[in-house]
């Protein structure tokens, strides 16, 4: 799915801002509040996480429907062209309507999703225009909410109400499988764009190398090709249900011919071109992308078919797996960074375009060179911005909380396949053509350890999947929960283990001499596998301000030792490849015994303070190169 840019043949109109809002009292979509003017209506901001806006408990942990409304008025002179309504991302499952008639449903929270609009509204007249989100977590979504038998947190002492008992007497409540605020919205852009009648409906692009030049394979779809639905005959229905808009296919020669391609260097200069909707393009002396410090060097895709024209900037890089190595353009790769969060206050977790460059900046400060999305796909202008800034991403679906503890088979319990695969397509679709997305996470921590068969047919069908759906074939991981690992037998077949472990602080707890010595049995274990290993999280929470001369947990000495000593046993690994630290800044996550005002694992603190850790880190990583760390032909055993 292509992201919307305006340009010579298109216009972008962009719907953040203002908005009326309504919390469902559960009569919204029984008596069609999409109908009308939303009846006492609150102020909301546009793209932002409701729940953290208003001084109210019901905001911070409503359950259910929410409606947000706005007048729309589309230019008069859109005339003509083809009109698509996108969503980046509504938390978790949404409903659509221009004057209060469906137009589209998605189901899903963090991935784009849109609908052709063009017979729907009359350019220069007002529409209503609603949009209602869900944010409701169940055994059926991703991320995974408890039900019934299989809540996490269930009854702590005989006498006291569990918490399905207190669930039912006071009526509804959502009860996440997952340590993160479950913050629901419109929390990405709302937009509005045209195209011309014939038009360019997505694009893919595949770098490679061949001695000194890029060979870049491309594939162009087009849409359009088709009479556009006229009013009367365009009832929500005829589309199979799904938000996408007439395809392309049974395309003629005479149209695919019309397509043409061009390659524009970072200078805007042509260094090559080509003819029709697919084929190869070679690229002369190709300057390649690389993670900084190195030169993350972009080139432009300009295409044009008809009247249309769409540029899609991309990378000349490669990646693979090789042996006990990662390698990005033929280097040996080495993974310095965090699992991060879409988190900050007021916002929760809508787009803040200010946030992600100060934490890129942040980023730079501490000489890291990468991240996870955890736990969801994140805002596509991230990804734009790490492919500009030189920064790797391993990117993750959103499911995570897919176990229950020994008693209940997850993979059995929950009905989550059909739907995790179209989560993995919609993320491969959308992502694709980012030099910045390295590899692709299928998870994170599903329960891998008590059901072993049944994990590794489910895990390992979507590693297929994910493998065949990328046209650039990038390593695919499944990020491995703290267990038993000689009885996991998904984890290590996959391209790179992916480790999350927290010897020293849930396990071992304040014990580092031990901690260490529990890592190195694992590590041991790993070094037999023959694949490369890293960690995705390590860490331990920390109350910044909190100091201490003889360090214990939750001071920030701790957590600067407890990094110094696990890095210096992961250094002495020629087989691990990367070091992901659990997390980059403190975030707000459900409320519990175990947490002090969020989830405070950050090397910074919220509002993006160093904490002492951050010091460390900086000067460790300063001393790590991207490439070449950790050569399993020279590195000390
Ligand atoms: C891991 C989860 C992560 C948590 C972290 C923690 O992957 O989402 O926030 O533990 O406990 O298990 O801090």
């Amino acid at each position: 799915m292509l992201y919307p840019r305006e340009n010579r043949a298109r216009a972008v109109m962009n719907l953040d801002g203002e908005w009326s809002f309504c919390l469902d009292d559960g009569t919204g979509l029984t008596r069609h509040w999409e109908r009308e003017p939303l009846k006492n209506a609150e102020h909301i901001a546009v793209p932002a996480s409701y729940n953290d806006q208003k001084d109210k408990r019901e905001y911070r942990n409503h359950c259910g429907w929410v409606f947000y409304q706005r007048q729309v008025t589309v230019p008069a002179f859109y005339r003509g062209q083809r009109l698509f309504l996108r969503m980046d991302a509504v938390t978790n499952n949404a409903m659509v309507w221009l004057d209060g008639s469906l137009v589209c449903e998605h189901r899903g929270g963090f991935l784009p999703f849109e609908v052709e609009i063009t017979d729907r509204v009359l350019p220069g007249e007002a529409a209503l225009l609603t949009i209602a989100a869900d944010n409701r977590i169940s055994h059926s979504t991703l991320p995974v909410g408890n039900e019934g038998t299989t809540a996490f947190f269930g009854s702590d002492n005989p006498g006291v109400p569990s918490v399905e008992a207190a669930k039912k007497w006071r009526g509804q409540q959502n009860a996440p499988n997952f340590d993160f605020f479950n913050y629901a919205g419109i929390n990405r852009p709302v937009r509005i764009y045209t195209t011309p009648q014939r038009y360019i409906r997505d694009l893919e692009l595949v770098p490679g190398v061949d001695g000194s030049d890029g060979l870049v394979r491309y594939r162009v779809e087009t849409g359009g090709d088709r009479c556009s639905r006229q009013p009367g005959n365009a009832e929500y229905g005829e589309q199979d249900g799904n938000c996408e808009t007439v395809s392309g296919a049974g395309q003629t020669e005479e149209q695919t011919g019309s397509i043409q391609i061009e390659i524009l260097d970072a200078q805007g200069s042509m260094v090559a071109r080509a003819l029709g909707s697919s084929g190869e393009i070679r690229i002369p002396r190709a300057r390649l992308w690389q993670p900084r410090p190195g030169i993350p060097y972009l080139y432009t895709a300009r295409v044009t078919y008809g009247e249309d024209v769409y540029e899609q900037t991309f990378g000349i890089r490669t990646v693979e797996v090789k042996g006990t190595r990662f390698l990005i353009n033929g280097e040996p790769f080495y993974f310095k960074g965090f699992g991060k969060h879409e988190d900050s206050a007021f916002h929760g977790r809508g787009l803040d375009f200010c946030l992600n460059i100060r934490d890129l900046s942040l980023l730079d400060w501490i000489h890291a060179n990468s991240f996870r999305t955890s736990h969801y796909p994140y805002a596509e202008e991230m990804y734009e911005l790490c492919d500009k800034e030189g920064i790797v991403i391993i990117d993750e679906t959103p499911a995570v909380g897919i176990g229950a503890g020994e008693a209940v088979n997850p993979y059995e319990t929950f009905p989550l396949k059909e739907y995790h695969e179209q989560v993995l397509e919609e993320l491969i679709r959308r992502d694709k053509n980012h030099p910045s997305v390295v590899m692709w996470s299928l998870g994170n921590e599903p329960d891998t350890e008590h059901f072993p068969q049944s994990a590794y047919d489910y895990w390992r069908a979507l590693y297929d999947l994910a493998h065949d759906l990328d046209p650039q074939n990038r390593p695919v991981t499944l990020v491995c929960c703290q267990n038993d690992y000689t009885r996991d037998i998904v984890t290590r077949t996959m391209d790179v283990v992916c480790l999350n472990r927290y010897y020293g602080w849930y396990n071992l707890s304040g014990d580092l001499d031990a901690a260490c010595y529990g890592l190195n049995l694992e590590l041991d274990f790993w070094e037999l596998q023959g694949k490369p290993v890293m960690f995705t999280e390590y860490g331990a929470d920390t109350m910044s301000g909190v100091h201490m001369t003889v360090p214990e947990m939750f001071s920030e000495e701790f957590q600067a030792e407890y990094l110094d000593r696990i890095d210096r046993e992961l250094d002495k690994r020629s087989f691990f490849i990367g070091e992901q630290v659990w997390n980059f800044a403190d975030y707000a996550t459900i409320q519990g015994c175990m947490r002090v005002d969020g989830n405070r694992k950050g090397v910074f603190t919220r509002d993006r303070r160093p904490k002492l850790a951050a010091h460390f880190l900086r000067k460790r990583w300063a001393d790590i190169p991207n490439f070449g760390y950790k050569n399993p032909e020279t590195a000390a055993d």
